[in-house]
């Protein structure tokens, strides 16, 4: 088996800072899914609400609207189906249509609850760091040691899972790239990344598109970041990472093939 596991990202939003729109229709949303296992997705990610810097808010009719028709029709696909959302409600019934894993970009600060249907449902989950909220995550953000800080809150959220009964097997966690950070401390939480694995839990890497790599490529169709995310994906995986979040499953699956292959081959 491999050493990693590919997360192809399914928003069903109109709104997502990359994709916003592309699969906010449910039968291009359930396509979509199947190209993503097709191209190497062992799990697919279904979010209904964006996240991005200045997003608004979605109500929960509507967020499960969006989610739980798309989680139920790619049941069967063979793949892990995760659901990115902070509203225990939301992965309730996404969990009963067929999802495994919560993905909650708060780390069960927006609703502690979370953390109780978690380790009542036997579930995976992703904790993320994130600096204060979307609206305002990206307006100016300080820290005297980036990776100390998020690693602090990961080991604090993890063990809160812990202490709400999550098996540790079932808790994965993620540095929140892009996430109330500047560039400098995007590529500080990468090059240090490292790091964060040494906590012991699987790590999750979200680099995805993301602005910072449009500002250091010049890219501004996030499209055409591919490989500047897999450049990324790439020095995470030789630092650790588990877990690669990603819209582009084709692009990683091949580099990512070829980084595990050359690591064993050296020993790492
Ligand atoms: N990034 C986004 C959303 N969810 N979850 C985890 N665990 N890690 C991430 O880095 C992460 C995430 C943002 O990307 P995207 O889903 O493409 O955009 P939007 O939030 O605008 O829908």
């Amino acid at each position: 088996m491999r050493p990693y596991r590919i997360m192809g990202v399914l928003n069903v939003t109109p709104d997502s800072f990359s994709d916003g729109g592309e699969w906010f229709d449910f039968e291009a949303a359930v396509e979509r899914g199947r190209v993503l296992v097709a191209e190497g997705a062992d799990i697919v990610d279904v979010g209904g609400e964006s996240t991005r810097p200045r997003a608004n808010p979605v109500a929960e009719g509507e967020e499960l609207r969006r989610v739980v028709p798309a989680v139920e029709a790619l049941g069967g696909l063979g793949a892990q189906i995760s659901v990115d959302t902070m509203k225990p409600a939301v992965a309730a019934a996404a969990i009963a249509a067929g999802a495994s894993y919560v993905n909650d970009v708060t780390a069960f600060r927006h609703d502690p609850a979370m953390a109780g249907l978690v380790a009542d449902r036997g579930c995976d989950c992703c904790l993320m760091h994130m600096l204060g909220e979307p609206r305002t995550m990206q307006d100016d953000p300080r820290y005297d040691d980036v990776v100390d800080e998020v690693k602090a809150f990961l080991a604090e959220r993890a063990a809160f899972a812990v202490r709400e009964g999550i098996a540790e097997s079932r808790i994965q966690v993620d540095p929140g790239v892009g996430f109330g950070k500047t560039i400098a401390h995007n590529l500080e939480l990468l090059r240090r990344l490292d790091e964060i694995v040494a906590l012991g839990f699987p790590v999750v890497v979200g680099t995805s598109r993301k602005s910072f790599l449009g500002r250091l490529t010049g890219r501004e169709d996030p499209h055409d970041r591919v490989a500047a995310t897999v450049a990324t994906s790439v020095m995470a995986l030789e630092r650790g990472a588990a877990v690669f979040r990603v819209h582009d499953v084709a692009a990683t699956a091949d580099a990512l093939a070829v980084t595990a292959a050359t690591l064993a081959a050296h020993g790492a």
